[in-house]
């Protein structure tokens, strides 16, 4: 049986990068999977071999070595709780037993010396990374990771409702729950960290701030859904996609689905390039990096989506492409109809994109 689906080459206008140190970080990565015994035997098998070292120095790729190893483990220890208990174990299921589950382990991040989970390899990692975040980070990033973790957890419950039950949200909630299920937003503080800068909050707090990291978020989970459409569909039991919730939500078939998923990227990368330009008028020099920040973890997430084994499935070949385009399939600047974030589009001027004459364009990026 071929794939269902053939995936295009998609639009990309950040160029790519990877730390030069992208094979050590691999290789240490694993060691630290099996020291720490993330997940049963046979996911920590496959987690390995899915490059997530090189994911990681893809997001980071100027970042500081330790930093870049510290991402590569916290992404893989993440696979552990999404892989593990919530889309292949029986928790997933049921979103309160997961509630316990997660709360206790957010416990043993906000308060690592508490005696809990003390044989829990899960926690025990957890309680690894958190003093390494806390080596990297300030206060600030380290109580902004551990909120960013709540986020992340508190959607995946939602998820798991939808799970144990067999519904698929509508296309409004569906967005909202992907902007934090995809874990995008417990990387963000680990963007600064790897740099060594801290965005003060006046500015990540900004609304156009956050829209912006919203925005890769959106790209991001977009891209995954759309290269993991192949691993998901063919999963036992049930699966959430955007792919699947266009089908749902307008009735059509998964081709036409790919291609107005594709289209809703392209606008939302669009629409973050262009923000992300007007934004860095008045940045910080800490808010241009974290600009940067989001556009290599937009650019790495789809490098790593195209060629990692998790997604290729060598044995079963996802029918995903080799390449990029520099162009959008979709380059309208109107508003996508998702009531969640259509407002992302008033936060610029409308236009045709052509930057006024004297002053305020948003060309010099
Ligand atoms: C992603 O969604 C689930 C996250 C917990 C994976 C950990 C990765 C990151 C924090 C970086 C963001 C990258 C992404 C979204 C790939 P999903 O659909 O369960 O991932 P899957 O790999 O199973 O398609
Ligand atoms: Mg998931
Ligand atoms: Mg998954
Ligand atoms: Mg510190
Ligand atoms: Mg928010
Ligand atoms: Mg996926």
């Amino acid at each position: 049986m071929g794939p269902e689906l053939i995936v295009p080459p998609t639009y990309s206008p950040i160029p790519p990068a990877i730390h030069p140190r992208h094979e050590a970080i691999e290789i240490r990565t694993t060691a630290w999977a099996e020291r720490f015994a993330i997940g049963s035997d046979e996911l920590r098998e496959r987690l390995v071999t899915h490059g997530i070292g090189a994911f990681s120095a893809r997001i980071l790729p100027e970042g500081q070595e330790e930093v870049v190893s510290l991402l590569a483990d916290f992404v893989l220890w993440l696979f552990g709780v999404d892989d593990g208990y919530c889309e292949e174990g029986d928790l997933g299921c049921s979103p309160g037993g997961l509630t316990a589950v997660l709360h206790r382990l957010l416990r043993v991040a906000q308060n690592p010396e508490a005696q809990l989970l003390r044989a829990d390899p899960l926690a025990e990692g957890l309680r690894d990374l958190r003093s390494r975040v806390s080596r990297y980070g300030t206060e600030g990033q380290t109580a902004r990771w551990l909120d960013a973790l709540r986020e992340y957890f508190f959607s995946v419950v939602w998820e798991a409702s939808h799970r144990s039950e067999g519904t698929v949200p509508s296309l409004s909630d569906y967005t909202l729950m992907r902007l934090y299920d995809g874990a995008t937003s417990v990387v963000l503080p680990i963007l600064e960290m790897g740099h060594g800068y801290e965005l003060q909050p006046y500015e990540r707090d900004r609304t156009a701030v956050r829209a912006a990291a919203e925005m890769a978020s959106f790209v991001i989970t977009w891209d995954n859904d759309i290269f993991s459409h192949h691993k998901e569909s063919r999963s036992e039991g049930y699966y959430l996609n955007v792919l699947r919730v266009l089908q749902h939500e307008h009735g059509i078939g998964p081709d036409q689905a790919l291609t107005t998923a594709i289209a809703q990227r392209d606008r939302v990368m669009t629409l973050f390039m262009r923000l992300s330009a007007q934004l860095r008028h008045e940045a910080s020099p800490q808010l241009r990096q974290y600009l940067n920040g989001l556009a290599s973890f937009i650019r790495g997430s789809q490098d790593w989506g195209i060629t990692s084994l998790r997604y290729t499935t060598p044995d079963d070949p996802a029918g995903l492409p080799t390449t990029l385009r520099e162009t959008p399939t979709d380059d309208s600047h109107e508003p996508l109809d998702i009531p969640v974030i259509s407002w992302w589009w008033d936060l610029l001027p409308a236009g045709d994109g052509t930057p006024p004459r004297c002053g305020n364009g948003d060309a010099s990026a």
